[in-house]
């Protein structure tokens, strides 16, 4: 079956894998995933194009059940577009094709959930959102603070990734956790503007819990950078930074985010062929399972 027409979309490759219990049709579907195999302006280890079908392949080696949030993937309505034909080289028309894929799934009341691919992909994402909803929230899970306005002659490298979100963003809250790496100028900028969100190591969300209160209701999307975890169970990615978060810290996020209304979120930076073991590919697998259901279930 050629199933790169099946939704006459046009600009999504559909032939191979889609994650674990995703529908091949968009009928009823909340959720709308697709891959996004860029990595174009990778500074030091390139190989995220690789990210959204190792995610795929791996998917299928988790339960669909989970018990944190005790739901199952086979009773949620999600859809898997495969992965966006994008042109290869600069950044610019890159996001572009993402922020016209992003409007393309919210046309048809999809919630976009995106593989990457590097981080310079959230923003033509949080554009297409924030048109609908200019309320919107941003959360960055990261270890990198990514507000440089400019790095290796791009304005799009995945070193400014956040800097251009704000730029589309008109509320400006952008909510960073557990940043551990930037510049002096970037930490400084993250205390003045109230951005940062402590994360205590093994323990509850207080942090985010207390930063999301005032914003109960408001629509949040959620950027997830891989390398926030740590790179003893992430070394699947491009810019590993020790001292980073476990799956345990993820989930305390998870508990403090399912009270809020997650209504896009993208999964990026894993460059699987850096980890032979795989378990870096099954760390972003199982992330994604909780946000399709966080997805799926906000309003
Ligand atoms: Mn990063």
């Amino acid at each position: 079956m050629n199933r790169k027409h099946q939704y006459n979309f046009g600009s999504f490759n559909g032939e191979g894998s889609i994650f674990l219990g995703a529908k091949r049709s968009i009928e009823n579907c909340k959720v709308g995933i697709f891959g996004v195999p860029y990595d174009g302006t990778t500074s030091f280890r390139p190989g995220t194009r690789f990210g959204p079908s190792a995610i795929r392949e791996v998917s299928s080696s988790l339960e669909t059940y989970c018990p944190q949030l005790n739901l199952d993937l086979e009773e949620l309505a999600f859809t898997d577009f495969g992965s966006l034909e994008i042109p290869l080289g600069a950044p610019e028309p890159v996001i572009e094709k993402v922020n016209q894929a992003t409007n393309l799934l919210l046309k048809h009341g999809l919630k976009p959930l995106i593989l990457g691919g590097e981080h310079s992909i959230s923003t033509g994402a949080v554009q297409a959102i924030v048109d609908e909803q200019p309320d919107l929230i941003l959360i960055q899970l990261d270890a990198h603070a990514d507000l440089r306005d400019e790095w290796l002659g791009s304005r799009h490298s995945h070193a400014c990734a956040m800097r251009r979100c704000l730029e589309v963003l008109p509320t400006k809250k952008l909510f960073q956790i557990g940043i551990r790496s930037g510049t002096r100028e970037e930490f400084r900028e993250l205390q003045k503007n109230k951005r940062f969100v402590p994360h205590p190591k093994g323990q509850a969300a207080t942090f985010l819990e207390t930063a999301l209160m005032p914003h109960l209701g408001k629509p949040i999307y959620l950027t997830v950078d891989l390398d926030w975890f740590d790179p003893s169970v992430m070394p699947g990615t491009g810019t590993p930074e020790p001292g980073g978060f476990f799956w345990e810290d993820f989930a305390s996020i998870i508990d403090v985010l399912k009270k809020h209304q997650l209504i896009g979120t993208d999964i990026v930076e894993l460059s699987p062929q850096l980890d032979p073991t795989g378990v870096s590919s099954v760390h972003a697998a199982k992330v994604t399972r909780s946000l399709i259901m966080l997805l799926h279930e906000s309003s």
